[in-house]
Parts: C-alpha cells; sequence; structure tokens
C-alpha cells in the first residue's frame, strides 16, 4: 500500500512539475486569463493597460517557476550567495527584457497581435519604476541582470520606494517637479511577501547589564519604537538561462504589536494613529546624485533597509543546519553600494554579538571577511558624514559599536605609527567637530576586507588622496573595478535595428552572450555595403528620436543634422554649462558669418541638433539655474528663422531609463565632459559608444580606459587633466584674469538680453577665474577645438562611419558581464552554477 501511495504521489508531483506551455495559443490563453481572473477586467473590451498587465503577469508566471527552481537547487548546492545592497536600482521597463530572457518575445509578440495589439504599443504601457537618481542605480540594476545572467546566486535587495525620483516637467521654462506615484496602476512584476516581515527598532536606550553567572557585560537596547519591514520580490532573469535571481524591496509598515497599555485606557484610536506613522519611512527616494542630504529620515531608511536586509540575509543562512555562524564569510557575500547601506557593519555585529551571543573577535571577523564597500565618488558633498548626536538618538546601540571598532583600529594606527597623532585623527571615523560627526566611508573602509573604486583614475585618485591613510596601512584592500553596462539592454533591447545588422554581417548572434566578437566587425569598418546599412540603421534610428522631439518637445528637427547629445543629472562638475555656452558661441559665429555673407565658410558649418536632457535635484538652484539658461537660449535659437536649420537646441524633459533608450540609440556625439578627477566612472558614455555614437570626453572617469580601447582617432578629447585640476585649484588666486575672448563675447551677449531678460548673473560670475571651481573657463578654448575636430570629421560621413563602427567593436571590455566576473573573482570569491532542471520540460525555449 505504502508503494502504491508512494507511485501516486510520484505521479501527480510530475504532472505539476511541469513548465507553463509556452506555445503561442497557451501564452494567448494566460494573457486573456489574467485580464478575466486576475484583474477582473472585460475580456473583450480594447484596453492596452489591461492587456500590458495580464501580459506582465503571464510572463511573470513564467519566471517565478525557473525562479524557485533556482532558489531551490542554490540551496541545495549550498553555493556561495552575492547580496547586493543598494539604497537604489534603476530597473528600466521589464517586459520586452523578460520576454527576451526566456526567449518568448517573437511568441509573445505573435500571441498579442492576433488578439489585436502590437507588442510595441503595450511597451509603452509600462512605467519605469524611478527607485534610484543616476548612474549608481543605473548600474545596480545593469548587475543584478548579468548576475543572472552569468548564472551567480545572486540576491538584490532595496528600498520599495512610494514614490520615485520626481517627474521632471518643464513650466515658465523651468523645471517643475511633480511625485511620481509609480505603483497609480500596481506594478504587476512584484510579490509580495507578507511571510517575511521584519521588526526594526529605533530610538530607546542602551544599558549594561553584568551576567550575575560570569560577570561578563552585556549592553541591552531597550524601549524606542519598532518598524514592520516587509518584503517584496520582483524576479531577476538572466538571458537564455534557466537561473531566475531576486530583486527583494523592503517596504515599512506599522508594527502590528499594539500597546494593551493605551488600548485598555480608551486610547484604542490614538495607539493606531501612533502605529500608522511609521508607514512614511519608506516613501520618498532622496535626489542624492552625488550629494548627502543628511537628513534625519535618510539615516533612518538606511538603517531600516539594513537591518531587514541583514536579519533575513542571516535567517536564510541559519536554516541549513550544517552552517555555524563563523562558516558565514564563506557562504556569503555582502557589497555595499557606496556608504548609503555601511551602517550595516555595526548592525552585523550587533545581530552578532547581542542577538547570537557571539564574541567580539568571532564577530569582527566575520563582519570584515564578509562585506565589501564600492566607493563612486570622490566629492567632498557626497559623501555621507552624521552627525553623531543623530546617530546616538536614533541608533545609541550602534553608536556604541562604532566607537569600539573606532578604539580598537586607532590603537593599531599608534602601534603603526607611533607619534603621529595627526594620523590618528585624520583616519578616526569620529571627527572631532562641533558637533562630532561620524564619517561612514572611514566606518565602511575599516570594516570591510576589500574597497573598490570603479575606474582606473578614479581608484588612482581613492587610494592617492581621498583614502590615502587606509592606503598605506592596507594597500591590498584596494582594487579596481571599471564599471559595465550590460549590453544585451542597452545594445539588443534598445537598439534593435542595429542588433540585425551586427547578427546580420558576423553570421551570428553570439555577441549577445560575449561582446568580444564585436571586434570581428573593425574589418568591415571600411566595406561600403556594411557602412551602407550602418548608416541606414543610425538614420533610421535618428529619425524616431526626431519622432519623439516632436511629440515632447513641439520642436522640428532634420534626421540629418549631426545630433550632438548631452543627457545625464544636471551638476556643476558635469559642466552642461559648458556645453550650452558652446552652442550660443556657435550661433552667434553663424549670426556673424551671415552678417559678413561669408557664404563659402556657411557652407561648411556642420547642421547640428543639440540635445539635452536630466533633472536637477529640487534644491540645487545653480543646476535649476543652467537649464533655465538652456531653455532660454534654445528658444531664442529654434525661433530664430535667419540661421535656417544649421542650429536647433532641446531639452527633453524627465529623462529616464526607457527615455535614455530612445535618445542613445540616436545619437552621432555625445558628451561627458565633467571637471577632471569629478566623475568617478560615468556609465552612459559606454553606452553611446556601444550604439555607434563618438565621444566628446575631458580626461576624466572612464572616458580615458574607453580611449584606450577605441584608440585615440576614435574619440574627442579635451582639456585638463586631474593633475592640472588638482594644480590649478590650489593655485587659483594666481590664475590670469581674462576670460578666454569667445567666452567673453558670449558671457556679454547673455548679460545684454540676447537670449531673453534674464541675465544669469551668478552663473555667469561663477566664470571669473577666483570663482571657476569647474575650470568651465579654462577648457573652454580646448573644449571648442575638440568639437571643430568633430565638425570636420563629421563632413566626411565614410570616415565618421568607420569611426562609429571602430568605437562600437571596441567595447567588450565595458560590458557589466566583465565587471561581474572581476568582482567574483577579486572580491567575492564566488563560482557560477548553472541550474539544469532534473524533472521538468523544457520545451518552451
Ligand atoms: C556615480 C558617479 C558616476 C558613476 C556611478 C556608478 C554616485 C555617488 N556616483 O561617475 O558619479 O558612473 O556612480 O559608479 O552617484
Amino acid at each position: 500500500e505504502e508503494q502504491e501511495l508512494k507511485e501516486k504521489k510520484e505521479k501527480l508531483w510530475k504532472l505539476l512539475c511541469t513548465y507553463l506551455p509556452c506555445d503561442v495559443l497557451s501564452l494567448q490563453k494566460s494573457i486573456v486569463q489574467h485580464v478575466e481572473y486576475t484583474l477582473a477586467r472585460r475580456r473583450y473590451k480594447r484596453d492596452k493597460c489591461s492587456f500590458y498587465q495580464a501580459t506582465a503577469i503571464s510572463v511573470r508566471d513564467r519566471l517565478i517557476e525557473r525562479w524557485t527552481d533556482t532558489q531551490q537547487y542554490l540551496s541545495s548546492k549550498d553555493s556561495k550567495r552575492v547580496y547586493y545592497l543598494s539604497l537604489e536600482y534603476l530597473l528600466g521597463r521589464n517586459l520586452q527584457n523578460a520576454m527576451s530572457c526566456l526567449a518568448l518575445r517573437n511568441r509573445y509578440a505573435a500571441a498579442l497581435e492576433e488578439l489585436g495589439y502590437s507588442l510595441e504599443e503595450l511597451t509603452e504601457e509600462e512605467r519605469d519604476p524611478g527607485l534610484g537618481s543616476g548612474g549608481l542605480g543605473r548600474l545596480a540594476s545593469c548587475f543584478l541582470d548579468s548576475l543572472a545572467t552569468l548564472n551567480f546566486g545572486a540576491w538584490g535587495y532595496g528600498l520599495r520606494y512610494k514614490f520615485g525620483l520626481f517627474e521632471q516637467r518643464l513650466i515658465s521654462k523651468a523645471q517643475a517637479e511633480f511625485p511620481d506615484f509609480w505603483l497609480k496602476e500596481g506594478y504587476p512584476w512584484e510579490v509580495e511577501r507578507p511571510d517575511v516581515q521584519y521588526l526594526v527598532r529605533m530610538y530607546g536606550e542602551v544599558e549594561d547589564r553584568v551576567d550575575p553567572e560570569t560577570g561578563e557585560v552585556k549592553v541591552a537596547w531597550k524601549g524606542g519604537e519598532d518598524v514592520l519591514a516587509e518584503g517584496f520580490d520582483i524576479p531577476v532573469p538572466g538571458f537564455h538561462t534557466l537561473n531566475t535571481n531576486n530583486l527583494r524591496l523592503w517596504t515599512s509598515k506599522a508594527s502590528c504589536e499594539f500597546d494593551l497599555g493605551s488600548f485598555n485606557d480608551g486610547q484604542y484610536y490614538a495607539a493606531i494613529e501612533e502605529k500608522e506613522r511609521s508607514e512614511p519611512l519608506t516613501s520618498v527616494l532622496y535626489p542624492c546624485d552625488n550629494n548627502a542630504p543628511g537628513k534625519e529620515l535618510r539615516l533612518r531608511q538606511q538603517y531600516f533597509f539594513v537591518s531587514a536586509t541583514l536579519q533575513d540575509i542571516l535567517r536564510r543562512y541559519k536554516k541549513s543546519p550544517s552552517h555555524g555562524l563563523l562558516d558565514l564569510p564563506n557562504k556569503v557575500a555582502i557589497q555595499l553600494n557606496e556608504t548609503h547601506p555601511a551602517i550595516a557593519i555595526p548592525e552585523l555585529m550587533r545581530l552578532l554579538l547581542d542577538d547570537e551571543n557571539l564574541c567580539w573577535q568571532d564577530a569582527w571577523h566575520i563582519v570584515h571577511n564578509t562585506c565589501a564597500y564600492t566607493n563612486h565618488t570622490v566629492m567632498p558633498e557626497a559623501l555621507e558624514i552624521w552627525p553623531l548626536p543623530l546617530v546616538e538618538q536614533i541608533l545609541p546601540r550602534h553608536l556604541r559599536i562604532i566607537y569600539e571598532i573606532n578604539h580598537q583600529f586607532l590603537s593599531e594606527v599608534r602601534r603603526r605609527w607611533p607619534g603621529d597623532p595627526q594620523r590618528v585623527a585624520r583616519m578616526s571615523i569620529i571627527e572631532e567637530s562641533e558637533p562630532k560627526m561620524v564619517k561612514m566611508a572611514h566606518l565602511a573602509i575599516i570594516g570591510c576586507h576589500k574597497v573598490n573604486g570603479v575606474a582606473q583614475v578614479h581608484t588612482g585618485l581613492l587610494c592617492k588622496s581621498l583614502f590615502r591613510d587606509f592606503y598605506e596601512m592596507w594597500p591590498e584592500k584596494f582594487v579596481n573595478i571599471t564599471n559595465g553596462v550590460n549590453h544585451r539592454r542597452w545594445m539588443l533591447q534598445a537598439n534593435p535595428a542595429m542588433s540585425a545588422v551586427i547578427s546580420k554581417w558576423l553570421g551570428t548572434h553570439d555577441w549577445v552572450h560575449d561582446l568580444g566578437r564585436l571586434e570581428r566587425l573593425k574589418e568591415l569598418s571600411s566595406n561600403p555595403e556594411f557602412q551602407r546599412d550602418w548608416q541606414e540603421m543610425k538614420r533610421y534610428n535618428k529619425r524616431k528620436l526626431a519622432e519623439f522631439i516632436e511629440r515632447t518637445c513641439d520642436v522640428d528637427v532634420d534626421a540629418d543634422a549631426m545630433f550632438d547629445v548631452h543627457v545625464k543629472r544636471i551638476h556643476e562638475y558635469k559642466r552642461q554649462f559648458m556645453n550650452i555656452l558652446g552652442v550660443a558661441y556657435r550661433y552667434l559665429r553663424i549670426l556673424s558669418l551671415l552678417a559678413e555673407e561669408k557664404f563659402d565658410e556657411l557652407r561648411q558649418v556642420v547642421p547640428k541638433v543639440v540635445i539635452f536632457a536630466g533633472k536637477a535635484a529640487p534644491n540645487y538652484s545653480v543646476a535649476k539655474d543652467v537649464i533655465k539658461l538652456i531653455i532660454a537660449i534654445a528658444d531664442t535659437i529654434n525661433s530664430d528663422t535667419r540661421i535656417g536649420g544649421l542650429l536647433k537646441v532641446v531639452f527633453i524633459p524627465n529623462y529616464n531609463v526607457s527615455v535614455a533608450e530612445v535618445i542613445i540609440p540616436g545619437s552621432d556625439l555625445s558628451q561627458h565632459i565633467s571637471t577632471a578627477g569629478f566623475e568617478a566612472s560615468g556609465t552612459s558614455n559606454m553606452k553611446f559608444c556601444m550604439n555607434g555614437s563618438l565621444l566628446l570626453g575631458s580626461r576624466d572617469g572612464a572616458n580615458l580606459e574607453i580611449e584606450q580601447s577605441v584608440g585615440r582617432a576614435n574619440i574627442f578629447m579635451f582639456g585638463a587633466n586631474t593633475k592640472e585640476v588638482r594644480t590649478l585649484q590650489t593655485t587659483m588666486q594666481y590664475r590670469k584674469p581674462q576670460l578666454d575672448g569667445r567666452l567673453a563675447h558670449v558671457t556679454q551677449e547673455i548679460r545684454s538680453g540676447r537670449f531673453g531678460p534674464t541675465s544669469f548673473d551668478s552663473l555667469v560670475d561663477s566664470l571669473l577665474p577666483e570663482n571657476d571651481r569647474y575650470m568651465v573657463g579654462h577648457d573652454f578654448g580646448s573644449y571648442l577645438e575638440a568639437l571643430e575636430v568633430s565638425d570636420a570629421a563629421f563632413r566626411k560621413p565614410e570616415e565618421w562611419t568607420a569611426k562609429t563602427i571602430v568605437s562600437c567593436a571596441s567595447m567588450s571590455r565595458f560590458s557589466s558581464d566583465r565587471c561581474i566576473r572581476e568582482y567574483a573573482e577579486k572580491i567575492w570569491n564566488v563560482e557560477p552554477h548553472q541550474f539544469r532542471p532534473p524533472n521538468k520540460n523544457t520545451s518552451s525555449s
């Protein structure tokens, strides 16, 4: 009987254990069923939003089965896992990406076609979750994609902000911010996990307790308030592999433990109100691209995030009976994305000391060998420091731990450098200012076994200046891992026209897995037929971009003009200001050629469309002034009929991942012109090159490595390098007082009202040599020369096309696949594990 029962069970199990069918009819059925049963909408009514959601859920179903199997498989292998902790992610749209990963894009497209929808139109229904502010968040998302594709068992952790980064609209010729409630229609990719909840405590006080038996002093953290963290999971599929990872985002909820005291004395509603106050913790994302907001709520968000995440990691780890805590570093790697989650160091110590009762030495060994920290900036205003009294108020227990870490660390410094109190002061976690401050970067460096920068020049700066003392102490701790981007999203998905041309000429799609295969295109770079395909592809993408510009900016642009693009967060160091001054100069020059009737020279002018996009932090007034200036100059130029189609300028509102997917493939030239030493890496520079756009770049960040890869002839570099900038900064007051004549002319015209009534005095004054922190005045001349060189190159279409092909073909180093392999080897010490299902049918792919 037992045998019979067993067989029955097995039969049933086999029946259940088949993957969902993926033929076109089954996909159609699943979509229509989700419209009717999951969403409870009418299946016969034409409704793009419902059909998008139902399609997304149908895809998600197919991800979920792979996802649960992958997790099961990884647990059975007991392989080491990577956890990527980031306060920001910029996922972009998911639909097309997930379908391509599953190799079901064509079938879904066919299924939808017969239902009366095109995949393209449904794609447009998806809202970008704006859970990040710039490059750092987008990098995190590229990493998740590559981790899954390369079969690493890795989870991302983050916060599920109710409001993403604000929506930018242009009102009265300036940026206006609107809330981005991205969850309005629901987010079909996430799965709520009411079963995954943790309590996170803040505030309260600490008390020393002596153990009566051992005499040992234990610290108890009492009182304070509890907030409940609940997980939401988003499956992260790998490309053409069954491996499916997870992104777990936390939301805050009122903890449901009620204070019975107030309940009983008639304060029932007051008690509920009190509890409900904890909800807003994860409501907003601070727009802090290279800027630390220093707000109490932000520190609470960071701690809430870290505590829930570490509790979750430890719970999963302890589920396996063979796991002893001392073994944690062999089974778990935790990567801190910037110092935003650096409070993880004392929190993990607290969990190990207070909850797990480990001794300090053991706990420290575990923390130090498990955690690693990536630095993404050297800008002082972005380095996180928290007022000590604030840390003491919110996290009294953690401050005690930080003191102890600092005490032990500084003793070691004193041992190694006796009689050097300045060094001790410089390296301390605590800055002895008024009030005292806690330096999160120092805490992260001391608590982690590896620290990495994100481009060679950036890591060099970390070792030589910002963290020099630490580098002297632990040179082996510092490594460079130059950033990379997910070429599957940025080429295959964003630029299907180019992907088709590449695959056609290579006769294979294998470059999608290994970007190095593109090298073979170099031999074809001058082949006239290949060039024709390539140019046609570029023109097609430019026409699409031109239509987008018409729709969003109401400006008509000519797709034959050079599209010169500058898109990224608006920041002084990124020098959009320098670009728009250059544009004004170009305009004035065209006018003077017209006035002087120099028609031969006019014929040499390359017709150009200058495209800007990017958000300014709402309280960053200089950046907002730059947007105003761009719009003012754009309006003047676009409405000046004298210059014909020679110059147009547009500012595309609300830059985000999906807007980038339209802009990048349609660009000819892109500008990455930060002051040298300020842009840690930059990642859009890589995306532009991959899409056949040439770079106009300063000697900064990854531009320098891109130059090495593509060759000097295929990139337009200019301006002072980091060393020169440093010297110039220390000799500010000795610089020559005059502005470049061309710059002086432009600023005069701005002040005189040529571009509208605003005189932009404070912006213009920032160019004075004694104010010019970002070297706009200093670099302006060489910047204009680089623009001229790029114009000259553009006048020769065959040469230009060859350059764009070579630069695209040279991008293999900049794939996030390479980057993740380096992290795996240099920092995490993990191996990939490809999961293949034992019993299931895999007919889908
Ligand atoms: C940003 C840098 C960029 C870099 C990204 C990703 C922060 C703090 N830093 O240059 O400014 O490309 O990080 O590494 O947002």
